[in-house]
Parts: C-alpha cells; sequence; structure tokens
C-alpha cells in the first residue's frame, strides 16, 4: 500500500463514521424525510445532498489537491481522486428500510487504493487497502468456501438503466443453475456481502462506479474475484459488474457472462 494511500485510510474511516451518524439520525427521524424521483426507481433525499457536501468538505479540508467524483453533484479526477455514494441504497432509505450504506472509494495511479462502507443502521464499517486485507469491524473478512452453484447464495442488482428483460434473463440463467438469489437494493452492500462470506456472489448489468468501487477493493482483499470493473470508460460512464468468491468463478461466470466477456467489463 502507497504511503499516500496509508495517509488517506484512517481519514476516509473517519469520515465514513462521521457521515454514518448523521445517515442515521436522519433516517430515524423518520417525518423529515420526502423524497423525490431523478429517474424511473432513482429516488432522492435531501439526506444524499447534505451527506455527500459533508464528505466532500472533509477529505477536501485534509486532502486539497485530491480529485472528487459524488453520485449527486459530480466533480473531477486527479493523481488521487475520491469517489464517494453518498447514500447507496437511496430507495431503501427513504422508505424506511435500514439496508443503506455510505461507499467513499480512492483511486490512485496503481487503481483503486482505499475502499470503505459504512452501514450505520447494522452498525458495521468495512474498510480496505490495497494489499492490507479487507476488515469488518476490525476483524478480517473472508470470502466464502462455497464451490457450487446449487449451494450458492448471490445477490444480483437491478436498476432500469438496463432493459427488464436483460434482467429477468440474467435471474432466469442463474437460477437454472440451481443458485438462489436475492435483489436487496444497494450494490456496495451486495458486493460488500460477498467479501464478508455472507453472500457467494454479485452480479450486474450496469453500476456505477461510486457504487462499486469500494467493495471492489474489499472483495479482493478478502481472497474474491471481481472483473475488470474500470476497463473501457468504466469510471465515467459505469460497467457490469462480477464479484464472487473463488469456489463458484467458473459457474458463476458461466452463467452471467459467456466466454470472457466478463473478464471485460462487459456482460453482454
Ligand atoms: C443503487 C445501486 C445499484 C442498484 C440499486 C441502486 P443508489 O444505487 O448501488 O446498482 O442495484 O438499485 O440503484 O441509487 O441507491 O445510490
Amino acid at each position: 500500500m502507497s504511503s499516500p494511500a496509508l495517509a488517506r485510510l484512517p481519514v476516509a474511516q473517519a469520515v465514513a463514521v462521521e457521515a454514518g451518524h448523521l445517515m442515521r439520525r436522519r433516517f430515524l427521524d423518520r417525518d423529515r424525510i420526502a423524497y423525490e424521483f431523478k429517474g424511473p426507481q432513482d429516488y432522492l433525499t435531501a439526506v444524499d445532498g447534505e451527506v455527500e457536501r459533508l464528505v466532500r468538505g472533509r477529505l477536501a479540508e485534509a486532502f486539497p489537491e485530491d480529485g472528487f467524483i459524488g453520485e449527486e453533484d459530480g466533480g473531477s479526477a486527479a493523481a488521487w481522486t475520491w469517489v464517494v455514494d453518498p447514500i447507496d441504497g437511496t430507495a431503501n432509505f427513504a422508505r424506511g428500510i435500514g439496508h443503506f450504506c455510505i461507499s467513499i472509494a480512492l483511486l490512485g495511479p496503481q487503481g483503486i487504493e482505499v475502499g470503505v462502507i459504512c452501514q450505520p443502521v447494522a452498525g458495521e464499517l468495512m474498510y480496505a487497502g490495497r494489499g492490507t486485507g479487507a476488515f469488518l469491524n476490525g476483524e478480517p473478512m473472508r470470502v466464502s468456501q462455497t464451490s457450487a452453484m446449487v449451494r450458492a447464495s448471490v445477490e444480483l442488482g437491478w436498476s432500469p438503466r438496463r432493459p427488464a428483460a436483460a434482467y429477468l434473463d440474467l435471474v432466469g440463467r442463474v437460477m437454472a443453475t440451481g443458485a438462489a438469489f436475492r435483489r436487496a437494493g444497494s450494490g456496495a452492500l451486495g458486493i460488500a456481502d460477498v467479501a464478508a462470506g455472507r453472500s457467494d456472489g454479485y452480479a450486474e448489468l450496469h453500476i456505477n462506479a461510486w457504487d462499486c468501487l469500494a467493495g471492489i477493493l474489499l472483495v479482493r482483499e478478502a481472497g474474491g474475484w471481481t472483473n475488470d470493473f474500470l476497463a473501457g470508460n468504466g469510471l465515467a460512464a459505469g460497467n457490469p459488474i462480477i464479484a464472487c468468491a473463488p469456489g463458484i468463478q467458473a459457474a458463476f461466470l458461466a452463467a452471467v457472462g459467456p466466454g470472457g466477456l466478463a473478464q471485460e467489463g462487459r456482460l453482454h
């Protein structure tokens, strides 16, 4: 882990915890959460912007030379760039379901260098630096040992960014393997569950960088496999995502991304 990243990980952890406290306070104050739609099934609350502004300010104060790209207010890249989703699982947050998190990732010259995810309702802080291993509340994270799809439980993320027919086709292919699947509404947490060994895989036809970069590092540091999400224009335009335990990698890839397509960041 490079020294610039080493200096940034503890700050990212502290900012994620502070943001988590704010998210939890707002979430518990149910009467005050109004929401609107940025697009079909794409929720937005005032808290998304409030949290992003807090995180952007704290990181700019600590590392003024860094770039920042946030889901709500965008931004620009630099040699070291923070990529942040202030509330991943906004639909859940807006509707009173506690399955949401903040996702903070740091991109450096060699790729993803730091990943931090805080799930405030569950009281979980997950984090990794490149090469340090992945940790959940200080305990090492390891992917599962599952080695057969008939014993696998995976998550298939969904958003209207891809046609419903393509999602239903994906679900059908995965169910045909005998795996169980769910869709819980937060890509970041779905990927982090793979790193924690609570899920055996996560796939989605399209996801944005701010949703997944932190989780990708957690999975890789916990012994799992992911496709090359940043291939092509992944940072700016998003890409498909596949993350899984090594024991099901071949079978899961065969189900969700025939041939080597998934390796280059494409499913279909
Ligand atoms: C979420 C994404 C994920 C998708 C969810 C949701 P948001 O992002 O992480 O790709 O499956 O439905 O869109 O909008 O909650 O930050």
